[in-house]
């Protein structure tokens, strides 16, 4: 039963990152444990870390699931790779995908490979804002509003694109 809920970071700022993020999504999507509820619009967003690299584009998604928190890992960062991936060990380098499991349920964690939440959520306009677009009423692990995060953080370097993926178009 995919009745577990998991929202999802996308990002990328190599080789045409729209196409990028729309093609990981569809991916997603086609995995037979996996189905994508839903997207937010993709955002432009200045880089955090090394200014020497392009903007990102940003979005956020919600999917069920009846993988395992590890297991879900494990898709994500093989599609990582799939998307041509490297691991150069810069913090905070250039990519072409980046697939950040950032909730999973109501789930906290922390492992050598995974830390649930997302240890980076409050700090990332760029995770906030789509993250809010999709889920409005979402309660953080401190019990405060998804909302009430997202007006405590500076909303610099960020632009919503017009792009909203077409999930009718993905599902069907
Ligand atoms: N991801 C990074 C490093 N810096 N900056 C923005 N704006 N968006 C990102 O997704 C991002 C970043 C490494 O994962
Ligand atoms: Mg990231
Ligand atoms: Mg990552």
């Amino acid at each position: 039963m995919m009745s577990d809920i998991a929202y999802v970071g996308l990002g990328s700022n190599l080789a045409s990152p729209s196409e990028q993020l729309k093609s990981a999504l569809v991916e997603l999507h086609q995995h037979e444990q996996i189905c994508v509820q839903g997207c937010s619009h993709l955002y432009r967003s200045a880089p955090m870390g090394p200014k020497d690299q392009p903007d990102y584009v940003n979005a956020v998604c919600q999917l069920t699931t009846s993988l395992s928190p590890i297991e879900l890992l494990d898709v994500l960062q093989a599609q990582e790779l799939k998307h041509g991936r490297e691991r150069l060990g810069e913090k905070w380098g250039p990519r072409t995908l980046d697939l950040d499991l950032l909730m999973f349920n109501e789930l906290r964690m922390q492992s050598e490979r995974l830390t649930l939440p997302h240890y980076g959520i409050a700090q990332r306009e760029f995770v906030l804002v789509p993250l809010f677009e999709i889920a409005p009423d979402l309660i953080m692990q401190d019990g405060q509003k998804l909302s009430t995060w997202v007006s405590k953080c500076s909303l610099t370097g960020l632009k919503r694109l017009a792009d909203k993926i077409d999930f009718a178009s993905i599902a069907a």
